[in-house]
C-alpha cells in the first residue's frame, strides 16, 4: 500500500503539469526574454558619431569649475548614424576595449537592459569587446570584485527587473583614498571606460571619478537611474534634454496598478481608508503619477505644501492686528486637518471609505519636521566628525541619544552661542510621539540623507487625522450623510412620517440627496432632546428603533489600512517603455564611449514624444552641480529635480482633485491603469506626467 502512494506520488510529480507548475521558468518569463526592444533609427547603422552643440546653455557653479575642470568645458553631444566613416574613425570606434559597469543605490526596472544595449552594441563594434560588472555596488570597483558579462548571462536578465545580476549598493566613491583604489581596479581589469548606473549622486561620483580618471585614460560615463524620477534634465532655457530616469515609470505604474485594486476594495467593502505611502525620498512625482493613473480620492504633493498658507489663521491674526508666522508653511497638523477636510466632505456624501496616497518623502516638505532633520543631520555630522566612534554606536538606543538631545539643549542654556539645539527644540521633539522620534534619529544612508522609507510617515499623520476626526465629531461637523431615499424606505417601513422626523433630526431635510444630523445630534441622548424640543417624543417615550438605527448609521466610524508601496514596484518587470528606454541608454553608452567622451551622462531627448523621435544625446554632468548641504558639510552635487507645481501635470491634477474626491453622490472616478507587460499595444506608451508636461515645457 505504502509503495503504491510513492509511486503514485513519483507519477505526480513526472507529469508535465507538476512540470510546469514548479519550473522556474514560465512562458511570461520566456516571452520577457525574447523580447527584443527597438532602437533608435541612430543606430541602425554600423557606426555612430557625436555632434557637439553649444545650443544648450548651463549656468556654470564656480567650485564645479574649480573641482572639475578637465571635464566642466563638455558640451551636449548629439548622437548620429553614419554607415561609413573614415579609417581613422572606424578605427578608433571599433577598436578592442574593456569596459566597467556598476549598479548604484536602489534597483531600478530597466538597469538589466542597460547592461544588455551596451554589451550588444559593444560587441556589434567589436566581438572581442570585453564587458565587467561589478559586484554590490561601488565597492566592488574599490575592491575589485569583478565579473566578466557574458552573453549567457545577458540574455537570461533581458527585459527583466531588478539588478540581480550584479547586484547593487549605496556606498559611495568619496574619498581620495577609495578613489585611487578605484583608480587600481581600473588598471587591473584593463579598463577602458566604466559605467556608473545610478540616481543623483551616483552621478555626482561618476563627474569626480571622470575628472580623476581624465590622465588615465580612463573615461567615465553616467546613466540615470532612479524609480524617483529626480533626475531630470534642462538647460538654461528651459529645453529638455533630459525628462526622467529610467524605472520611473515601472514605478509608478506598478504603484498605480495595486492602488487601483485597493480602490476596488475600498468602493466594494465601504469600510476602510486605504492609506498608500508611495515611494520617493525627497520628490513627489511617484505620487503624482500615480494620481493620474488611478485617481485615488486624497493625494498630497509635498511640492505643493511649500507655499502653503493658513488664510484663517491670518485673517485672525489680521483682526488681532498681530502677526501670525505659523500661518505660513505647512505643518504636520495643518496638513492632517486638509485631510479630514476631504474625509468629512466625503462622509457628508455618505461615503465611509476611499483611498490616499501620501508621497513617503512629504515631510521634507513640513516646515517643523525640515528644520528636525536638518537640526538631527548636522548633529549627527558633528559627532561623528569630532568623536571616534559613530553617533549610532554610540548611543544604540532612542533613550540614550535623547540623553545626548538633552545635554545639548543644557548647553544652549549655558552657551548662548551654541543655537543648534535648544530647549524648544527639546520640547517640541519631546511632544512627537516615539516610533516618529525614532524615526528621526535613524541611520542616515551612506550619503548621508534622511532615511524617508525607514520612518512611518503614514502613520504619524493618521494619527493626527485620527485625532482631528475624534474633535469634529464632537463638534457635530463630522457625520455621515443618510441617503433621503433610505431614510424615507425606512421610515415608512416603521409605519414613521420621514416628514415629521426628518426636519427634527437633519439640517439640510429637504432637497438633499444626502440627509445630515443637526450639529447638535452629537450622540443618543442629543437626537432624543431634538425629537424632545421637536414634540415628536415625551419624556418617556423610547426613540423608535428605525429612528435609532438611521441615527448610527450616520456616525461615522475611521477605519484605516495602511500600505508602503516601494520595494515591490522598484523590483518589478520593466514597462516596455522602460525597456526600450533603457536598452537603447546601453546604446548611447557605447556611442559616447566609441567617441571617446568622458563625464557625460548617457541620455535620450523627447521621450516625451513618439518613439520615432527619441535622439540618444550625452549631457555634461558636470555644468549641472552646485553646491548642497550633506552631513553638515557644503558639497557640489548635482541637484534633485522636484516636482513642479507650475507643470501642466500639476495643473491637470489640481484641477481634477474635487473630482476625484467624490465628495458627491453616485461612484468614485477610480481609473484602472492594467499591469505591466513588455509587448502589450495596451500598454501606455509613457509617463502620463511626461505627456502632459510636453504640452507646455515650464519656463526657465
Ligand atoms: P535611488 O535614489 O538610489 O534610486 O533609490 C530610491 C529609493 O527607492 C527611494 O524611493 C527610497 O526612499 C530609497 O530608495 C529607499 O532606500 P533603501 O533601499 O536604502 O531602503
Amino acid at each position: 500500500m505504502a509503495e503504491q502512494t510513492t509511486s503514485s506520488l513519483q507519477d505526480i510529480l513526472n507529469s508535465p503539469i507538476v512540470k510546469k507548475a514548479v519550473a522556474d521558468v514560465n512562458r511570461e518569463l520566456a516571452e520577457r526574454r525574447a523580447f527584443q526592444p527597438p532602437t533608435c533609427s541612430v543606430f541602425s547603422h554600423m557606426y555612430t558619431i557625436l555632434e557637439t552643440t553649444d545650443h544648450y546653455r548651463f549656468t556654470v557653479d564656480k567650485e564645479a569649475e574649480r573641482q572639475l575642470p578637465n571635464i566642466i568645458g563638455n558640451s551636449v553631444q548629439i548622437v548620429r548614424g553614419r554607415s561609413n566613416v573614415g579609417e581613422e574613425v572606424s578605427a578608433c570606434y571599433t577598436r578592442r576595449r574593456n569596459i566597467g559597469i556598476v549598479f548604484s543605490g536602489g534597483p531600478a526596472p530597466g538597469g538589466h537592459n542597460v547592461i544588455a544595449g551596451l554589451f550588444d552594441a559593444a560587441k556589434r563594434a567589436n566581438p572581442e569587446n570585453r564587458l565587467f560588472g561589478f559586484l554590490v555596488g561601488p565597492e566592488g570597483v574599490v575592491e575589485n570584485e569583478a565579473v566578466e558579462i557574458t552573453r549567457e548571462l545577458v540574455d537570461a536578465y533581458r527585459n527583466l527587473g531588478g539588478f540581480t545580476m550584479i547586484k547593487t549598493g549605496r556606498a559611495k566613491i568619496d574619498s581620495k583614498q577609495k578613489i585611487e583604489l578605484s583608480r587600481k581596479t581600473c588598471r587591473e581589469l584593463g579598463l577602458d571606460a566604466l559605467v556608473i548606473v545610478g540616481g543623483d549622486d551616483s552621478n555626482t561620483n561618476a563627474a569626480f571619478l571622470a575628472q580623476e580618471m581624465f590622465t588615465d585614460g580612463i573615461q567615465v560615463i553616467g546613466v540615470p537611474k532612479t524609480i524617483d524620477g529626480d533626475i531630470q534634465v534642462r538647460d538654461d532655457q528651459g529645453h529638455v534634454l533630459c525628462a526622467v530616469s529610467f524605472g520611473f515609470h515601472t514605478a509608478a505604474r506598478a504603484f498605480a496598478n495595486s492602488i487601483a485594486g485597493l480602490c476596488n476594495d475600498a468602493s466594494s467593502d465601504i469600510k476602510y481608508y486605504h492609506v498608500c505611502k508611495v515611494m520617493g525620498r525627497v520628490a513627489s512625482h511617484l505620487a503624482l503619477e500615480v494620481a493620474l493613473q488611478a485617481h485615488p480620492n486624497i493625494t498630497i504633493i509635498g511640492e505643493d505644501l511649500v507655499d502653503y498658507v493658513d488664510e484663517e489663521r491670518l485673517e485672525k491674526a489680521r483682526r488681532d492686528n498681530t502677526t501670525d508666522y505659523t500661518a505660513f508653511g505647512m505643518t504636520l497638523r495643518h496638513l492632517s486637518r486638509l485631510i479630514c477636510d476631504g474625509i468629512v466632505k466625503r462622509a457628508s456624501a455618505g461615503k465611509n471609505y476611499g483611498v490616499i496616497v501620501i508621497p513617503e518623502g512629504v515631510l521634507e516638505f513640513i516646515n517643523e519636521v525640515e528644520v528636525f532633520i536638518m537640526k538631527l543631520n548636522t548633529i549627527i555630522a558633528d559627532y561623528n566628525r569630532t568623536h571616534d566612534r559613530d553617533f549610532h554606536s554610540a548611543f544604540p538606543l532612542l533613550e540614550t541619544k535623547l540623553e545626548y538631545l538633552h545635554r545639548l539643549a543644557q548647553r544652549s542654556r549655558e552657551d548662548s552661542s551654541f543655537k543648534l539645539w535648544n530647549t524648544r527644540d527639546e520640547d517640541l521633539f519631546n511632544d512627537l510621539p516615539e516610533f516618529f522620534q525614532e524615526g528621526l534619529l535613524t541611520e542616515r544612508d551612506s550619503h548621508g540623507n534622511f532615511q524617508f522609507s525607514q520612518i512611518h510617515t503614514e502613520r504619524v499623520l493618521m494619527g493626527l487625522v485620527h485625532d482631528y476626526l475624534n474633535i469634529l465629531k464632537e463638534k457635530g461637523v463630522y457625520k455621515l450623510g443618510i441617503s433621503a431615499r433610505y431614510f424615507q424606505k425606512t421610515l415608512e417601513k416603521a409605519g414613521l412620517d420621514p416628514d415629521r422626523i426628518g426636519p427634527a433630526m437633519f439640517s439640510n431635510y429637504g432637497n438633499a440627496e444626502y440627509f445630515l444630523t443637526k450639529p447638535s445630534i452629537i450622540s443618543a441622548k442629543t437626537l432624543r432632546q431634538e425629537l424632545e424640543r421637536a414634540g415628536l417624543l415625551e419624556s418617556n417615550d423610547k426613540v423608535p428603533d428605525a429612528v435609532e438605527k438611521i441615527y448610527k448609521k450616520t456616525v461615522p466610524s475611521f477605519k484605516t489600512q495602511e500600505h508602503f508601496y516601494g520595494y515591490d514596484g522598484r523590483g518589478n518587470d520593466p514597462t516596455r517603455f522602460d525597456c526600450i528606454y533603457t536598452y537603447n541608454l546601453g546604446m548611447t553608452v557605447f556611442s559616447l564611449l566609441a567617441n571617446g567622451s568622458t563625464g557625460q551622462m548617457a541620455a535620450i531627448r523627447n521621450l516625451e514624444h513618439d518613439f520615432e523621435q527619441w535622439e540618444p544625446i550625452g549631457i555634461p554632468i558636470a555644468p549641472l552641480m552646485h553646491l548642497e548641504e550633506r552631513k553638515g558639510k557644503l558639497t557640489l552635487v548635482l541637484e534633485k529635480a522636484l516636482v513642479d507645481t507650475h507643470s501642466v501635470a500639476m495643473q491637470v491634477f489640481k484641477a481634477h482633485q474635487e473630482k476625484w474626491l467624490a465628495a458627491t453622490s453616485g461612484e468614485d472616478h477610480f481609473r484602472r491603469p492594467g499591469p505591466i507587460c513588455c509587448d502589450a499595444a495596451l500598454e501606455e506608451e509613457r509617463p502620463l506626467t511626461l505627456e502632459l508636461n510636453a504640452l507646455a515645457p515650464p519656463k526657465p
